[in-house]
């Protein structure tokens, strides 16, 4: 099972089984192809509980990171958003790193996005039973969209396509409406709900007004006595992080 957080800046950290894997973007600034692997045997990372960690060059800034099982092999891969560092070859990029059976990652493959995003999910958003991928990025001066890059039969992701939307700071693929079928959520000043139609494509959006700042979602739910709480996400300010 992979897990994962982002650390600092710059520096994704990966724990594959009981192994810690981190990516750190200044280990490949001249060097855009080749992927860079480093393992260290000491790190603050390391713990008693984990290996030492494996770092995965990415050429440019991570921006998010989503794990998934993007070739239906079983094993959670990897696709990660980088934004800009003057680093045409790896700027503004999905970066796909798939499992190989011994843990280790393949070497990434990229796929442009056009601009600078803010978040990345994966999930099967056309319902043709292979992960897509999953982009969204808030920008009041060009306009704030999703970008959608679907599978395809050769298990390589269709050039971006991208939707519109008031909100999409940060993206979510899930089953909004419990038909069975994945949906896409946009988060920003609103929350923007893409349903998936029947046929694989997606519904206009609909927004739903996001008035109310949480920051301890566990908090919430004990001060309002409630066993359970169905939570799309929250969010202080629009840079601030979410959670689901
Ligand atoms: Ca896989
Ligand atoms: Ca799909």
């Amino acid at each position: 099972m992979v897990k994962s957080w982002k650390l600092v800046p710059g520096v994704l950290a990966l724990v594959v089984g009981a192994a810690i894997v981190g990516c750190n973007d200044s280990n490949d600034r001249n060097s855009d192809d080749e992927q860079t692997t480093q393992k260290r045997t000491s790190s603050p990372l390391t713990t008693s509980l984990f290996e030492p960690y494996v770092a995965y060059a990415t050429g440019s800034t991570p921006e998010a990171v989503a794990i998934g099982d993007l070739d239906g092999d079983g094993r959670n891969d990897i696709a990660l958003l980088t934004s800009t560092r003057n680093d045409p070859a790896n700027d503004n990029m999905v970066h796909v790193f798939l499992q190989n059976p011994d843990g280790t990652l393949q070497p990434r493959v990229r796929y442009p996005v056009g601009r600078r995003g803010s978040s990345i999910d994966i999930g099967d958003v056309n319902g043709d039973g292979r992960a897509d991928v999953v982009v969204g990025d808030e920008n009041s001066t060009i306009g704030t969209r999703i970008g959608v890059l679907l599978q395809n039969a050769t298990g390589t992701l269709d050039a971006i396509v991208a939707y519109p939307t008031t909100s999409a700071y940060r993206v979510k693929v899930a089953d909004f409406n419990g038909d069975g079928r994945a949906d896409i959520a946009g988060l920003g000043t609103a929350l923007d709900i893409f349903l998936q139609t029947d046929t694989g494509t997606l519904a206009p959006p609909v927004t739903y007004r996001v008035d109310r700042l949480v920051q301890d979602v566990e908090a919430l739910r004990g001060h309002l006595g409630l066993d359970r709480m169905d939570l799309f996400g929250h969010s202080e300010l629009p840079r601030l992080p979410w959670r689901v």
